[in-house]
């Protein structure tokens, strides 16, 4: 039998494991892969059953002080070949929550997984402006490093490619470069035609309100924050670019003329 120190140290582990976990989960894709395309014909993918976990976290990441990835849900996706690429995102309600996504090139690392750790928060305060309250954020490139990041340079790199943000300034503030679709619907999308890589896409709240009023209390929120998770419906479209659609024809024309010119 364990020593009861050994037990204590052990369920003191297997707590934090678990509290991590729940409130506090770091960048993982975990059930919100949408998959590898070839980019050669139409494909698809929708997952359901997912959260985000406040209704404000995306809008928070678009003010100086950024936010924190915890307020925040992870999507990826990889393209084999160019192709025109179309998000959509849906409340499945739009009275608690309005979504809003981010699209980045990059994959956050795998394991250990990212975090505002120490040096994260080391390197954010090397960033003019405010002292940032997190590392996402939602309008621009950002950086995050996990617990094996010994410099900078190890971190994950999140290169900004665009945003669309369901509704208006009404929800979700003022701050410019915000691509918001005008209509509060609790649906947004957004297309995009880009090359092959793998792609990470942060998803959240347009609420910038919810994160509350009062005192500052943990990760962006404030004291009378919205703290419900909620439910949304993500789907990915995946349609060839017409030069590669055009390109992969002539090649078939091409091969069918040798094939004939062969045969003659
Ligand atoms: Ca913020
Ligand atoms: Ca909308
Ligand atoms: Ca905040």
């Amino acid at each position: 039998m364990l020593p009861i120190s050994s037990l204590r140290s052990l369920l003191t582990a297997l707590c934090l494991l678990a509290c991590s976990g729940s409130a506090f989960a770091h960048l993982s894709y975990s059930g919100r892969n949408f998959g590898t395309f070839t980019g050669l014909e139409l494909q698809s993918n929708t997952i359901a059953g997912q959260t985000v976990p406040t209704n404000w976290g995306w809008a928070d990441g678009t003010d100086g002080d950024f936010g924190h990835s915890h307020r925040v849900r992870f999507f990826r996706f990889t393209l084999e070949n160019t192709a025109t690429v179309t998000l959509t995102f849906t409340s499945l309600d739009p009275t608690a929550m309005l979504p809003a996504f981010s699209l980045y090139s990059g994959l956050a690392h795998s394991s250990p997984p990212d975090y505002e750790n120490a040096i994260t928060y080391q390197y954010l305060s090397t960033l003019p402006g405010a002292a940032k309250e997190g590392a996402f954020n939602a309008l621009a490139t950002w950086k995050m490093g996990n617990d094996a990041s010994q410099t900078y340079d190890d971190f994950s790199t999140f290169s900004y490619v665009g945003n669309g943000a369901d509704g208006g300034s009404g929800n979700y503030g003022n701050t410019a470069g915000i691509n918001g679709d005008g209509v509060a619907d609790g649906t947004v999308t957004g297309t995009f035609v880009l090359p092959a890589g793998s792609y990470t896409v942060g998803v959240g709240g347009a609420n910038y309100s919810g994160q509350g009023a009062g005192a500052p209390t943990t990760e962006g929120a404030n004291e009378g924050a919205d703290g419900t998770a909620d439910a949304l419906t993500s789907s990915i479209a995946v349609v060839p670019e017409p030069t590669a659609t055009l390109l992969g024809l002539s090649g078939v024309i091409l091969m069918a003329l040798r094939r004939r010119r062969r045969r003659a």
